[in-house]
């Protein structure tokens, strides 16, 4: 129930359940983790693209196979979604979430957890989720008030309302929107631009902005000047600073 494509760099992990706008059950969120594990672990990947086939980028959980496993809800989550957006959050690489369509309930927590979210003309966004008086899970009670404070969080979770592109773009749901036609092409070439830039510095930085974002100032002082080092001290500050002294593009691909 997953695509898998490389291309320079990239590797996309697209959700392939199209006629039911990839709504997703255990075994296609166990896969998508795996397959984000096994991208962390080759050397050949720098970036993660996350999308979905067909009109949708994510309807949540399927509907039809939510007890499927004979799970309750609370082992459910810990089971699947946790560790998929647990997985997200901590891989070593930049995680894009590709929204091409609408992205309902746990989908839309997908959404949220890219480090870089691309949104088509097209892609909506719904924390759907009180609809069918649940509620918001997979980590939206924690990205969404983040991005856009407390009540307007609130609002969008219990009347359920639909965020186009437009809005997404202004609410900070998303980094930017391209056109439906283009838009595989045009989160390829975004994909591959954050490619090209220093991985083991990109990394780093993820990790700090993770802590960061549950830190106190102090512990945020002190994490970059420990992760500081790490950089410093990795091939990468070299080839940048010789690339500068020279004054040529620096190569961090190669190394
Ligand atoms: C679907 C789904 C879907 C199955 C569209 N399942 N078929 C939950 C439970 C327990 C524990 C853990 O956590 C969770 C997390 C969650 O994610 S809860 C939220 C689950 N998701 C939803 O409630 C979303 C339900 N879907 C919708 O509200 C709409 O389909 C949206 C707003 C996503 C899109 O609306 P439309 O663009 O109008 O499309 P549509 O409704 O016509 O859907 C197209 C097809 O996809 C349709 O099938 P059909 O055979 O009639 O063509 C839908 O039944 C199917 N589909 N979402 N989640």
């Amino acid at each position: 129930n997953i695509l898998v494509q490389d291309r320079a760099g990239v590797r996309t992990l697209s959700i392939n359940r199209p006629d039911k706008l990839n709504a997703v059950n255990a075994d296609t969120l166990l896969q998508l983790t795996a397959e984000l594990q096994r991208a962390d672990a080759d050397p050949q990947v720098r970036v993660v693209v996350l999308t979905g086939e067909g009109r949708g980028f994510c309807a949540g959980q399927d509907l039809g196979d939510v007890s499927g496993q004979g799970l309750s809800f609370t082992e459910h989550l810990h089971q699947t979604f946790n560790p998929l957006i647990r997985t997200m959050r901590n891989l070593n690489k930049p995680v894009i979430s590709a929204v091409n369509g609408v992205a309902a309930g746990a989908g839309a927590s997908l959404a949220l957890a890219g480090d870089i979210r691309l949104w088509a003309q097209s892609g909506v966004f719904v924390e759907v989720f009180s609809n069918i008086a649940l509620i918001p899970d997979s980590g939206s009670t924690w990205f969404l008030p983040r991005l856009v404070g407390f009540n307007r969080a609130f609002e969008l979770m219990a009347l359920a309302e639909k965020v186009r592109a437009e809005d997404g773009l202004r609410l900070g749901l998303c980094e930017a929107v391209y056109p439906d036609d283009t838009f595989r092409q045009d989160v390829q070439a975004y994909a591959e631009r954050l490619a090209a830039r220093p991985a083991n510095a990109l990394a780093l930085t993820k990790q700090a902005l993770n802590a960061a974002l549950t830190s106190s100032l102090n512990e945020a002082l002190n994490l970059e000047a420990d992760l500081q080092q790490r950089a410093g001290d990795h091939w990468e500050h070299l080839e940048g600073v010789t690339a500068f002294k020279e004054k040529r593009p620096a190569n961090f691909v190669n190394g």
